[in-house]
């Protein structure tokens, strides 16, 4: 591999522009080709982004000076996109789900194994610093043995009843939506952060809006806020809005998660607390550069993100310093730091620092009892 490592991206929806913008952030890593569901669109987005090559996506996997793949794409093209990127040789970083069913992800953590290529999962929020200081910390036993976890992501992209995206389309997004979307970042930062398992789950799902107002012209997450009345068409949904699923851990201690794309005011807010025998932690994602420290005996912590206050290894994911907030599209700067270090040794780590498609597979096999048990109402074991 040459010194510059070059790059494709498939799908340029709402993710897709936030990982070229991370890629262009990185020295030694060159964009040079993007993919769209044809080649007049894939033309038109590469000239708007300033990137030199656009291909459909079979034309992109014959360019042998491709690198890496990463798949932007809708859910459901994540398994066979994936796939294909693997048995081309390329290594890949798969927006998450990994797939929509269980044994697709299986076989796509197989096939990559078997590969040796480099293979990832984008769950960026393990990123903001002050989610990897928790997981220092309590490796180094500051927060001492977990009592429990209590989490929350709320949005409100979704809150009318005129907000469309295709995530609301189960063949498109799979059976699940708020939490395979956004409860599945939260549940991987619940078990990378406290280093327990997740044993049973209780699920209780909510479809708030039982029917929506499709608008008959294609848009994009988030951009549902800016549309005009036209016409629509009312579709039934089935997938939900709103979740509480109560966790039993491996530890013996319990917790809670809720996620909402429709609690108004509420933009795009992961929030945690994990209580433990020495300290209390609490982080939330709309206020990403500080960490809440809980003490019973002396007074509580307000722990601001300075490299120089932070563990080494929660310092490496800060590239400013105290004061200089760094956020969201910071994250995944971060994180493909990691990654490309990966890529560019040629090879998966023995112990990757980074999610993989393993965390992706395990995500859905979460997800798939939660959903299970939402159907159930009943408690069921992961
Ligand atoms: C929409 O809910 C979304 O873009 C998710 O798909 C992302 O994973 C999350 O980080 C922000 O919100």
């Amino acid at each position: 591999m040459s010194q510059t490592i070059k790059a494709a991206i498939v799908g340029t929806g709402f993710i897709g522009p936030a990982h070229l913008e991370a890629l262009r952030r990185l020295p030694y890593v060159e964009v040079t080709a993007l993919v769209e569901v044809n080649q007049q669109l894939a033309d038109e987005k590469a000239k708007m982004l300033g990137i030199p090559n656009a291909y459909t996506f079979e034309d992109m996997l014959k360019q042998s000076d491709i690198d890496v793949v990463h798949i932007c794409t809708p859910n459901f093209l994540h398994f066979a996109q994936a796939k294909a990127v693997l048995l081309a040789g390329k290594h890949v970083i798969c927006e998450k789900p990994l797939a929509v069913k269980i044994d697709e992800a299986e076989e796509l953590v197989a096939l990559a194994a078997e590969k040796g290529l480099v293979n990832a999962v984008h769950f960026n929020l393990r990123y903001y610093p002050m989610v990897r200081q928790m997981k220092t910390m309590r490796e180094k036993g500051e927060l001492g043995e977990v009592y429990s976890v209590m989490g929350s992501y709320l949005q409100d992209w979704l809150f009318l009843q005129t907000d469309y995206n295709w995530r609301l389309e189960p063949d498109k997004s799979g059976d699940s939506r708020a939490i395979a979307d956004i409860g599945s970042h939260l549940l991987d930062i619940t078990e990378y952060v406290t280093g327990l398992k997740i044993t049973e789950v209780m699920a209780d799902f909510s479809t708030v809006h039982k029917t929506r107002l499709k608008p008959l012209k294609a848009i994009e997450t988030y951009s549902g806020k800016m549309l005009s009345m036209d016409d629509y068409q009312e579709v039934p949904i089935n997938t939900e809005d709103y979740a509480t699923v109560l966790l039993r851990f491996d530890n013996g201690n319990k917790g809670s998660i809720t996620v909402s794309q429709v609690n108004a005011g509420r933009k795009n807010r992961l929030n945690v607390e994990i209580s433990g025998s020495k300290s209390n932690f609490e982080f939330n994602s709309e206020r990403p550069n500080e960490l809440w420290i809980g003490k019973r005996e002396t007074a509580n912590g307000h722990l601001m993100k300075d490299p120089s206050l932070l563990h080494p290894e929660a310092s490496a994911l800060v590239s400013f310093p105290g004061g200089h907030n760094e956020g969201f599209p910071d994250t995944s700067k971060q994180m493909f730091k990691e990654v490309y270090a990966a890529i560019h040794e040629g090879k998966q780590p023995e112990k990757p620092s980074f999610p993989t498609f393993a965390d992706g597979l395990r995500e859905l096999i979460i997800g798939e009892r939660i959903i299970e048990s939402n159907k159930k109402q009943a408690w069921v074991a992961v």
